[in-house]
């Protein structure tokens, strides 16, 4: 067996996780995620892709995970933005799974072996606020979220509950299946693009409750004008296969 097999069998689930100014958020964050693969036996590595946050995320990731091999560190100065790091992080990935997560608290660690597992069953997993048991600390958020995607879903005609979540697993040879350079661009809006071609592609999709709590620190970087235009314009695209 070749040394490479051997690093790739030992890590069953690659987790991405994109920051922006997550310095308060992160470490807290990947404890969380190494007590709950921990516990559940899962063997795992942690890819930050950070984007060169002026708060000094990477610094505070180096002083306390320094030391640590399964948590990987990546500082972009180029290509910036949400989908581009994502995509950085799956290809780097070296995990059968990959698993795509917010680092804020917003997408509940709690969550992730379950979601892993039902890899077993179903190509994608994700998590959905608009399915039994799923939701938003903030009311007004989850109101405008589900309205939105109220519109999201009239457009793409999927069955597809939460197209706006961007917390989900996947195994990477189904990913790397699909056209990862051109989904995976702009901010969260390439989720509903990857939902709808994997749809089209007759992935099976299973979606699983979670409730989003509100940010324990720092601000979201969402701009809401920005977004209902962005997503909106994507979601019409998408539908109509001109992006
Ligand atoms: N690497 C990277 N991560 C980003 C960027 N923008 C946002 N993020 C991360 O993407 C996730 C979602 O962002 P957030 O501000 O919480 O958006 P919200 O949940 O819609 O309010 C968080 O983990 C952010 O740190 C970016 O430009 N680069
Ligand atoms: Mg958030």
């Amino acid at each position: 067996m070749s040394t490479v097999t051997q690093m790739e069998n030992s890590v069953d689930v690659s987790v991405i996780l994109p920051t922006y100014d997550e310095r308060d958020n992160i470490v807290p964050l990947v404890q969380a995620i190494q007590r709950e693969l921990g516990n559940a036996g899962i063997a795992y590595e942690l890819l930050i892709v950070d984007d060169s946050s002026p708060d000094g995320t990477a610094q505070v990731v180096r002083d306390h995970f320094g030391d640590d091999e399964r948590v990987r560190l990546f500082v972009r100065t180029e290509d910036r933005g949400l989908a581009r790091a994502i995509v950085y992080g799956i290809n780097r990935a070296q995990g059968d799974t990959v698993a795509i997560m917010d680092t804020d608290f917003n997408h509940d660690p709690a969550m992730l072996p379950q979601m892993v597992k039902f890899l077993e069953y179903y190509d994608i997993i994700i998590g959905s606020r608009f399915t039994m048991g799923g939701g938003m600390e903030d009311r007004w958020r989850y109101l405008g979220s589900f309205m939105f995607n109220f519109f999201v879903r009239v457009i793409l005609r999927t069955q597809i509950q939460d197209n706006l979540c961007g917390f989900f697993t996947i195994r990477r040879d189904k990913l790397l299946n699909m056209d990862v350079e051109r989904i995976f661009d702009g901010y969260g809006e390439y989720f509903m693009h990857l939902l709808f071609l994997a749809w089209r592609k007759r992935y099976t999709i299973l979606e699983v409750p979670v409730f989003y709590i509100k940010r324990p620190h720092g601000k979201s970087k969402s701009r809401f004008l920005n977004m209902l235009v962005n997503y909106s314009w994507t979601a019409l695209q998408v539908r109509l296969g001109w992006r």
